[in-house]
C-alpha cells in the first residue's frame, strides 16, 4: 500500500489528515502545494480534486478527497489504531459532530486566517489579477470575493469569532456529557482531530477564545502532547512562522 498526500503544511484540512496518518504510524509521501501560488489550481491537479483545494489522498492510485472522508477512508482501509467508535450510535454521534465542525469552525476560522495572515498579500496584487485568481477558484470564488482586497468588516470578523466561541462551548458540553477527556469520552476519535486545527490555528493568531473553559483548555492540553501532534506540526506549519508580522498580534 502507498500512500501520497497533496496538501500544504498549514492547511488546517491537511493537518487533520496528516494528524491521522501519524497516529497510525502509516509512512506517506508528502506532495506540497504552494496555495498562495495557485498549485492548486493547476490543470493537472484539478483532475485529482475538482473542488481546487488541499488534501487530495491517492492510494495506489484510487483518489479520495476531503480531508474528514480521506480520515475516515484512512480508518477503514487501517483500522489499527482507530479513530472510530465501535457502536453505530457513537459512530452517528461522531459523524454528526465532524458534520458540525466542517459547518461551524472549520468555516469561520477562514475569515481571520484570510483577515490577518493572506490580505497583505492580496492588497499586493492589482485589482484585475486579483479577481481573475478569485474567480479560478472552483470552491472558494465567491468567498474571495466577499473578502476583496479591503478584508472582511469587523461584524464579519466579530461573526465568525462568535461561531468560534459557540464551537468551544458546543466542544465543553460534549465533554462534560462524555465524561471526556476527548469529545466522545476516554477515546480520541476523528471528531477531535477534526476541530484540532481550528484551535491551533485560533491559538496561533494569538485569539485563543477558550481560557475560561477548563475542560478546553486540558482538550488542547491533551491534543498536544498526543504522540501523532509534533510530526504533524513539523516546522513550517504554522501561519505565524511564515507571516512574521503575525506574532506581533
Ligand atoms: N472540505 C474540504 C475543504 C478543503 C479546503 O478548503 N482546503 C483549503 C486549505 S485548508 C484550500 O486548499 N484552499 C485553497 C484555496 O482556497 O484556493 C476538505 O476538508 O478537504
Amino acid at each position: 500500500m502507498t500512500f501520497k498526500l497533496y496538501n500544504a503544511p498549514q492547511s488546517t484540512c491537511s493537518q487533520r489528515v496528516r494528524f491521522v496518518f501519524n497516529a497510525k504510524k502509516i509512512p506517506f509521501d508528502e506532495v506540497k502545494l504552494n496555495l498562495l501560488e495557485g498549485d492548486q489550481l493547476k490543470p493537472n491537479y484539478l483532475k485529482l480534486n475538482p473542488n481546487g483545494v488541499v488534501p487530495t489522498l491517492d492510494h495506489d492510485g484510487a483518489i479520495v478527497i476531503d480531508s474528514t472522508v480521506i480520515t475516515e477512508y484512512l480508518d477503514e482501509v487501517a483500522p489499527q489504531v482507530s479513530f472510530t467508535p465501535e457502536s453505530a450510535v457513537e459512530r452517528a454521534h461522531m459523524r454528526a459532530l465532524m458534520h458540525f465542525i466542517d459547518e461551524m469552525p472549520a468555516a469561520a476560522v477562514r475569515v481571520p486566517t484570510f483577515n490577518l495572515a493572506f490580505l497583505p498579500s492580496f492588497q499586493k496584487m492589482s485589482r484585475a489579477a486579483f479577481v481573475a485568481m478569485a474567480e479560478s477558484k472552483p470552491l472558494r470564488r465567491e468567498f474571495m470575493l466577499a473578502m476583496g482586497q479591503t478584508g472582511f468588516s469587523k461584524s464579519e470578523m466579530d461573526a465568525a469569532l462568535t461561531r468560534l466561541r459557540r464551537t468551544y462551548e458546543r466542544m465543553d458540553a460534549e465533554i462534560e456529557k462524555s465524561g471526556g477527556p476527548w469529545l466522545l469520552g476516554k477515546k480520541i476519535t476523528l471528531a477531535d482531530v477534526a476541530v484540532m486545527p481550528a484551535l491551533v490555528r485560533m491559538d496561533d493568531l494569538g485569539l485563543p477564545g477558550w481560557q475560561d473553559l477548563p475542560r478546553i483548555v486540558t482538550w488542547f492540553d491533551n491534543i498536544r502532547a498526543h504522540p501523532a501532534f509534533k510530526p504533524t506540526f513539523y516546522p513550517g506549519s504554522l501561519l505565524s512562522e511564515r507571516f512574521p508580522h503575525l506574532r506581533q498580534n
